[in-house]
């Protein structure tokens, strides 16, 4: 802090108890257990005020030197969304056929993946986020950004726990390579596709695959 760059006072409530986050603590965990990746989407539209919020929750998460180095192309344009299909089952086709390692087609046999992604099209929102791997200034040069992958990182889990907290479901979709979606969507070089995240409402009676998150004493140790 300085007298160029003064500070603002913070909002925090700093009368919490401890019980109150205990319970505020385990209620989230069990929000965010029932969180589960979706491959099957039903067409109800989603809100587009519910999108914007979702869009400025990602937006809030913190960034290198607050660089924000983000930028989400929210995708309900069926044409948009039918060209997305094609260049991506394009590059499925590849992996699954020849790219692919035969651990990898092990990996994924649980979760029923295969090369043709329907949900591209049939669902509401495909939101593609986009790494800004440098700045652009107003008189054209390049800026540097900072830890550009950790930031997205955050933005892309903050979006994700956004979408689950308002009721709608999500698959984190990574075709690869992603170079065409610059192209569909006239993004400029600077910024890198990071992840698609398709997301919507379930079909009804969907199935998810019976797969388990590790127990904390496997993840986590308290030093
Ligand atoms: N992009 C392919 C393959 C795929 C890779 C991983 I790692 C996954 O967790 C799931 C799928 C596809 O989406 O089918």
């Amino acid at each position: 802090m300085n007298d160029k760059y003064p500070f603002i006072p913070l909002q925090f409530d700093y009368t919490a108890s401890d019980e109150q986050l205990i319970d505020k603590s385990k209620a989230f965990a069990d929000l965010m257990k029932t969180r589960r990746t979706v491959r099957n989407f039903s067409s109800r539209v989603i809100p587009a005020e519910v999108l914007e919020n979702i869009l400025i929750t990602a937006g809030s998460a913190p960034s290198g030197a607050n660089m924000q180095p983000w930028f989400f192309a929210a995708v309900t344009d069926p044409e948009i969304k039918s060209a997305i299909r094609r260049e991506a089952e394009k590059q499925e086709r590849e992996f699954y056929n020849s790219k692919a390692p035969d651990e990898w087609l092990n990996d994924l046999a649980p979760l029923g993946t295969g090369d043709s992604k329907p949900f591209l099209e049939k669902a509401p929102c495909l939101i593609v986020i986009f790494e800004k791997k440098y700045g652009i200034t107003e008189s054209g040069e390049k800026k540097k950004f900072y830890y550009t992958k950790e930031s997205v990182g955050l933005a892309a889990g903050f979006l994700v726990s956004a979408l689950h907290n308002a009721g709608l479901a999500c698959l984190t979709y990574t075709p690869s390579p992603m170079g065409f979606l610059n192209k569909i969507l006239g993004r400029p070089d600077n910024e890198k596709p990071w992840m698609v995240i398709v997301t919507g409402f379930p079909e009804e009676n969907t199935n998810v695959p019976d797969i388990k998150k590790k127990p904390l004493n496997e993840i986590a140790k308290f030093y």
